[in-house]
């Protein structure tokens, strides 16, 4: 607007000129971006004194409608281009206040990524596992909560059998657990004192011949150093025609030299289980010592691995084999033993501890 508009604004109604240096006045005095939205609504905003005085011309004496009409809606345009151009103004200043302000060092190095890995006992586990997958082993697993059918009575292991005693094994409330497969389904529930029988299971679906290890947890009512009540199981089964102690002497042979390293040698002791027959117990000959005895094998020279042994013939009758044509044998280990003989840990109760320090050696 120019002087000459001005005066001829401020002689016809000297209030628009007024609010037009308040209005002036007030966008220079902006200094942030709420402050320039409350000067337009003061000024410009539909109950600002401008609107009103816009919006009533008609009530003005009518030589004084035009002029007042005509620049009165040019202040109005005129302060509507200052405000919006105050508005951007302040807008940049802010972004580049906030440019200058919230900057960062791109070539600084990023948080370290804290990475966890594998518990011991499941990469103790795929060691195992990988070794019988090289011998052409298949991996089954199965139900944590069997019937005792699966667990003990297709083992040969009589109802009387003491390893059935609530000493020895937790019972599950049959009301508690849902839907069961397969036979025992009338048999009481227990959670499996080892993994044989996902074995039992795995003979039940195919006929021979049968190479599976069946890793995983099993349960029993014992806690000291070397027990806990959860713990964990492989168990290994091989069913064909022609089979012989030889093939599990040499199998866990190559098993012991694959897993604690080609210096060891083995050695099997006459035992007993339920299911196998004959039965051993099977020892790896120390590492510390190299089998001259010291204070890790007990002076002996030898530590104990694992139990083995032929499938008692009597067992291919709960699966449907014919026992005068197939033979073969199974193993059972402890992985917590052998993760504790083969990185020298003395107290299997660190394995559920959940002391990262203990963890993170591994
Ligand atoms: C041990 C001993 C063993 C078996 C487990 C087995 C399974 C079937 C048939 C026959 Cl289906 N045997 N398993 C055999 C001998 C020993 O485990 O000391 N485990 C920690």
């Amino acid at each position: 607007m120019d002087e000459a508009q001005l005066r001829e604004l401020t002689a016809a109604n000297p209030e628009l000129g007024g609010l037009r240096d308040q209005a002036l006045a007030a966008i220079a005095a902006a200094g942030e971006q709420a402050a320039i939205e409350d000067v337009r609504v003061r000024f410009l905003g539909r109950k600002s004194r401008l609107t009103e005085i816009l919006r009533s011309i008609s009530a003005l004496p009518a030589e004084q409608r035009p002029v007042v009409g005509r620049l009165g809606n040019l202040v109005r345009v005129e302060l509507g281009a200052l405000v919006e151009a105050r508005e951007a103004e302040l807008a940049s200043a802010s972004l580049r206040s906030a440019l200058a302000h919230e900057r960062i060092d791109v070539t600084l190095p990023g948080e370290p990524f804290l990475g966890g890995h594998e518990h011991l006992i499941s990469r103790t586990i795929r060691e195992v596992e990988d070794i019988f997958i090289g011998l052409g082993y298949k991996v089954a697993e199965g139900p944590e909560v069997e019937t005792e059918y699966y667990n003990f009575t297709a083992l040969n292991t009589p109802a009387d059998h003491p390893a059935r005693s609530l000493h020895d094994t937790f019972f599950v409330d049959a009301a508690s657990a849902g839907a069961r497969a397969g036979r025992g389904a009338d048999d009481g529930l227990l959670l499996r004192t080892h993994t044989s029988p996902v074995q039992v299971r795995a003979m039940e679906k195919q006929p021979p011949p049968v190479y599976v290890v069946c890793p995983g947890k099993a349960y029993r009512r014992d806690l000291d150093a070397t027990h806990t009540p959860m713990f964990h199981q492989v168990e290994g089964l091989a069913v064909d025609e022609g089979i012989t102690l030889a093939d599990l002497k040499g199998t866990l042979y190559h098993f012991a030299r694959a897993f604690f390293g080609t210096d060891r040698e083995i050695r099997l002791r006459p035992h007993f289980f339920p299911f196998t027959e004959p039965s051993v117990e099977v020892d790896v000959s120390c590492g510390l010592c190299g089998g001259k005895g010291c204070r890790s094998c007990k002076y002996s020279g030898w530590l104990e691995i694992l139990g083995a042994g032929m499938v008692d013939p009597s067992l291919y009758g709960f699966v449907g084999y014919d026992a005068d044509k197939v033979q073969g044998f199974a193993f059972g280990m402890g992985v917590e033993r052998m993760a504790m003989l083969k990185h020298h840990i003395p107290d299997a109760r660190a394995f559920v501890d959940n002391d990262k320090r203990f963890l993170e050696q591994f």
